[in-house]
């Protein structure tokens, strides 16, 4: 079994490696959901009701939609045997909050950016920001129920996507699927390291 250092502030087993991940995407594209499914930890949200007085700022509502992330949100997921620990931080998705977003890219070593197939286009300036950042990313494909079923081929195409970069199809509800999208980033990441046992 795996020790705890008791000398100094140090909460995780030794040898354990802790990973930090930001969670992108255009605005309602699910980000808060998925960070929400998948966190061992009751996630930090920072989300705030969208008004009438914000319509001339805020991008245009998903239907239903009631409030937005303003800062970000925060969970915890380890992987593996335990040995991975990922930190997930899912961004804002508001253009406005484009500034925000580079401070919260600091110090990540993936990044998740998802994508609603309704609205391919929005996609482009996480893709930016990451590339701007040297963040390798994964993307993953989050499906609405109305949304457009293309294939991979096509949404590579539509979004320039590099031939070395993962795609994958998720429903950010829906814990397995949140999963497999974690251990396709964290895989890609750590493959120039050594390997990572699922
Ligand atoms: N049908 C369906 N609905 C989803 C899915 N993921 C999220 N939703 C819904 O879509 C809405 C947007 O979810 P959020 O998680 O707040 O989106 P967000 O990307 O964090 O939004 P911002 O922070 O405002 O950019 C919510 O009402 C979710 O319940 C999905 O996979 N399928
Ligand atoms: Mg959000």
């Amino acid at each position: 079994m795996a020790s705890i250092v008791s000398d100094g502030p140090q909460y995780l087993p030794m040898g354990t490696r802790s990973v930090k991940i930001v969670i992108l995407g255009a605005f309602g594209v699910g980000k808060t959901t998925l960070v929400q499914t998948i966190s061992e930890i009751a996630p930090l949200q920072t989300e705030e009701r969208l008004t009438q007085a914000g319509q001339s700022v805020d991008d245009l509502p998903v239907a239903g939609k009631t409030t937005t992330t303003v800062a970000m949100d925060f969970g915890r997921r380890t992987l593996g045997d335990g040995s991975i620990v990922v930190y997930m931080f899912g961004a804002p998705g508001q253009d406005r909050f484009a500034q925000t977003v580079r401070l919260i890219l600091e110090g990540a070593l993936g990044a998740l950016v998802m994508v609603d197939t309704r609205h391919i286009e929005q996609s482009w300036d996480s893709i930016g920001l990451l590339e701007e950042a040297s963040v390798p990313y994964v993307i993953a494909v989050n499906q609405f129920s109305d949304a457009p079923p293309y294939s991979e081929a096509i949404l590579r195409d539509a979004l320039s996507l590099p031939r070395d970069r993962p795609l994958v199809y998720i429903d950010a509800r829906h814990i397995h699927s949140v999963k497999a999208a974690l251990v396709a980033l964290v895989t890609d990441i750590l493959r120039p390291m050594g390997n990572f046992t699922r």
